[in-house]
This record gives C-alpha cells, structure tokens and sequence, in this order.
C-alpha cells in the first residue's frame, strides 16, 4: 500500500459517511478506494485488480468501456448543459429518451416521468397512484401492498415500500404500506414443493386486499426477481396468480424493475421474461449504463389517460427530473443496446453459460442452492444441505466468504446467508469461468475456515 493510498483512505474513513454500512466500523478500518475500471475489471488504488462479478451495483450491465456513452455526456455537457423540464420546457435528449423508452416498452406504456434514481422514481409511484384513484374519485384506495425482504429505495417512501426489516428498525414508514411474505422457497418453503409454496404466497395478496378492504387498496409493486433480497427466484406458479388476483380486483400492478430491467433477466425487461402486465414500471441503474444518475417511471395508458383527461397541476418533480446529460446517457445506452443486440446474444450464449457453471457448485460441500435467471444467480451456503442449516449464525459465513472472494480478486456480494452475482452481459465464457473458479476458491477456504469438507 502506498502512503498516498493510504492518506486517500485515511481521509475517506475520517470525513466520508458510506451508505448502508456500519460507520463506527469503517471510521476505524476504511475501506477500498476504486479509481479506475475496464471492460468487466475494477482497479482501486492499493494496485489491485478485481473481475466485477456485480456490474458496479447491479447497474453497468455493459461494463465500464462504453466510450460512446461518455462522449454523448460530455457532448451533451457542451451543448446544453443543464436545463430544467418545469414552466412549459423540454429539451431534446429528454424527449427522444421518452420515445426510445415508449418504443422497448410494450404497447400501453406511452408516457414516462424521469428522477434520478429508483427511490426518487417509487416515490413518484406513490405521487402517480394516488392522484390515479384521487381523480377517478377513488379517495380511499391510498394503501400499498408490497412484499417483506424487498427492496425499493432508500427514502422515507421508498424505504417504507420495501420490506427490509433492518431499515424498518431505523426508519418510521408509511402507515399505507403493507407487507406479504416473499417467494423465497429455499428459506422459508419448508416442506412445500417449490410451485405449492408459490401459490401459497402469492394468495397472500388476495387475503391481504380482503382484510384492507379492496376499496381501500391501490397497488402492489414487486420486482420481477428481487435483487437485493438475494436473487430470489419466484416459484414458476407464483406470478400468474399474482397476475391472476391483481386483474380481478382494482389494483394496480407496479414491476419494480430497477435491477431487471434492461436485459438482466434475459430481455428488455423482467415483466417480459415473466409476461406480466404492470401498469407502472420503475427503472434506474442500467438505463444508463451506471454512468450518470437516471431514474424513472413509465407509465401506461390506463393511468396516463386519467392524469390527461382530467387536467390540473400534477404537484410533483425534480430539479434534475429528464436532466439533458442523463437523458443522452440514456440514449447512448439504448441505443448500444439495440446496435449490438446484447440483451438477446447474452441470453443466448453467455447467460446458459454462467447458469451452467454455477450450478456446478451445487455439488459443493457447503453450498445448499444455486438459484438464477440470466445474469444474475445466488450461491446458498449450508452446513448440512438436508435440513438447510447454516453455517454460522448473523450470515457470518457469507460475510467470510465475500472477503475471501474479494482477496482472491473478485467483487461479490453476500445477502443473508447467500453469495450473489451479477456480471456485466458483455463477459466472455472464459471471464464468467474465472468468475465461478474464483468462487470455488472463496467456497473451499470458507469450508475450511468452517470444519467441514
Ligand atoms: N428498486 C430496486 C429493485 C433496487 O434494486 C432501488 C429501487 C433504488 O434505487 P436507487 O437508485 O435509489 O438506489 C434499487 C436499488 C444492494 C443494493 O445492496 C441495491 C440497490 C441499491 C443499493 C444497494 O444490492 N438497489
């Protein structure tokens, strides 16, 4: 480690505040600082090099060498850089980002709203679907349902939304949110079969809406697949019947699609892959490329058409909502999608691939489940794969065996008691292969630290 590294990181640990991380712990320890990246390769500045198996956050789902991205910012930057869309303005990338985004979306998205992130764009969900109901005089149908272990963002609101019982311990939520159990079969199916468990949850939702009242319930929103949650799958039967419960009461559908979106999953989008029919759709992160802070909303007719029917003032928007260099990024991105056909090549050849591989560590000692679709996968650590026992209490063990990956070079992720990764769509077979041979590694050593073989 230089002395400039570590002045670097000392004065990250003495002034800079981390999201969710525990603060006393890295004022006294710091952390890495990454200063450069390529392709799927992240550099920080004590020299080492690691193989980005997590796409930034979920969100350069391109890697980090899309140069014509950065040349649209920085052409954008020159031209106009900033100007606000509120008082009757617009400006161009904003306008052409909004069809782009209308042409991949299915045929009743029409209209969108850009934030910049995720959060900001569920808490514009919320804005949406109460003024929805308040302007087809539906006054009381203001409750939320959504799922425990969720993630929907970091505001007060989004926070609410989400179900992660560690925020909620910190954050006073909404009164109007409510929360159902998730489909995660492996740690919490008991004996069910993956398809029995899956109906079983998802008519959780009909039970909910009956004891809220239907008339008093707005919407449910749920990613496709959660990603923060831990890559947790649904069972084949569940979105149906979600689907099923949500067209035969008036309630709203909103598919949370930040980390799904934009060919995560396999296509465009995750309601794609599990053929649902949101009427909202929350995107973020990879619209971009990870590259400059974008996030939003689209919007299907069924609500679009009130919100313009009825007119008067829609109270709500950001400074930076449809922000010219954001939108050019936007742009950039799709279009590098669309010319290099990425989303569907990937789904084809690299995703099969990284699926394959991974599931070879089912054979593994201490791994209980490997879970995934496209590319995205959970790595399930167990002592004993027949009645699910963990390792060590607190997810310690995946904790042990994320720093052990990390050493070993590779940026991965633990959730619960779960490993997690998500590689960017441009890697090659043989990078996904380092990636899986890396784990392996992180696996054997965690087994050793642990006593089992
Ligand atoms: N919805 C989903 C599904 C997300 O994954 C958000 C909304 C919020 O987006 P913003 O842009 O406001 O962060 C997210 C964000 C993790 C992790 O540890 C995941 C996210 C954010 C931070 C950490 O996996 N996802």
């Amino acid at each position: 480690m230089t002395a400039e590294s570590q002045a670097l990181r000392d004065l990250d640990r003495s002034h800079h505040f981390h999201p969710f991380t525990d603060l006393r712990d890295y004022a006294a320890h710091g952390g890495r600082i990454v200063n450069r990246a390529e392709h799927i390769y992240i550099h920080d500045t004590d020299g080492n090099k690691l193989l980005d198996g997590m796409s930034g956050l979920w969100c350069c789902n391109l890697g980090y060498s899309q140069h014509q991205i950065v040349e649209a910012i920085y052409r954008q930057l020159q031209e106009l850089p900033f100007y606000n869309n509120f008082f009757r303005c617009s400006n161009q990338p904003a306008v052409e980002l909004a069809r782009a985004l209308v042409e991949i979306t299915p045929e009743r998205f029409n209209h969108v709203f850009f934030t910049n992130s995720g959060s900001e764009a569920n808490d514009t969900n919320i804005r949406l679907v109460h003024r929805y109901f308040d302007l087809l005089g539906k006054p009381n149908k203001k409750h939320f349902i959504s799922r425990k272990n969720a993630y929907h963002g970091s505001t007060i609101a989004a926070g609410s939304l989400g179900g992660m019982n560690a925020m909620h311990q910190q954050v006073w939520g909404l009164n109007y949110v409510h929360h159902i159990n998730q489909p995660h079969w492996f740690a919490e199916g008991g004996d069910l079969s993956p398809d029995e468990f899956g109906l079983k949850v998802a008519r959780e939702l009909e039970q909910k809406i009956d004891e809220l009242g239907e008339d008093n319930v707005a919407a449910f929103i749920a990613e496709p697949i959660q990603g923060a949650g831990g890559v947790i799958v649904p069972p084949d039967t569940y979105w149906p019947e979600i689907q099923r419960i949500c067209d035969e009461r008036d309630i709203l559908l909103i598919a949370d699609e930040v980390i799904c979106g934009f060919g995560r999953t396999g296509q465009w989008f995750g309601s794609d892959t599990y053929q649902i029919k949101p009427q909202l759709m929350t995107f973020a992160k990879a619209i971009t490329n990870g590259y400059i802070p974008l996030g939003g909303v689209m919007i299907s007719d069924q609500i679009a058409d009130v919100l313009l029917a009825h007119g008067g003032e829609f109270t709500h928007g950001l400074t930076y909502s449809g922000h010219p260099a954001s939108c050019a990024a936007g742009l950039a991105t799709l279009q590098t999608l669309h010319a290099t056909n990425i989303i569907q090549s990937a789904a084809e050849n690299i995703a099969p691939h990284f699926q394959r591989r991974l599931r070879e560590l089912e054979s593994h000692p201490i791994v209980g489940q490997v879970r995934g679709r496209g590319m995205f996968a959970a790595v399930e650590l167990v002592r004993d794969k027949g009645s699910r026992e963990r390792l060590a209490p607190d997810s310690q063990s995946a904790v042990y065996c994320r720093d052990r990956a990390n050493s070993n070079g590779l940026m991965v992720r633990q959730t619960g008691d779960a490993m997690i990764t998500a590689p960017p769509l441009v890697s090659s077979t043989a990078e996904i292969d380092i990636l899986v041979e890396k784990l392996h590694q992180a696996l054997d050593e965690t087994a050793a630290h642990y006593g089992v073989n």
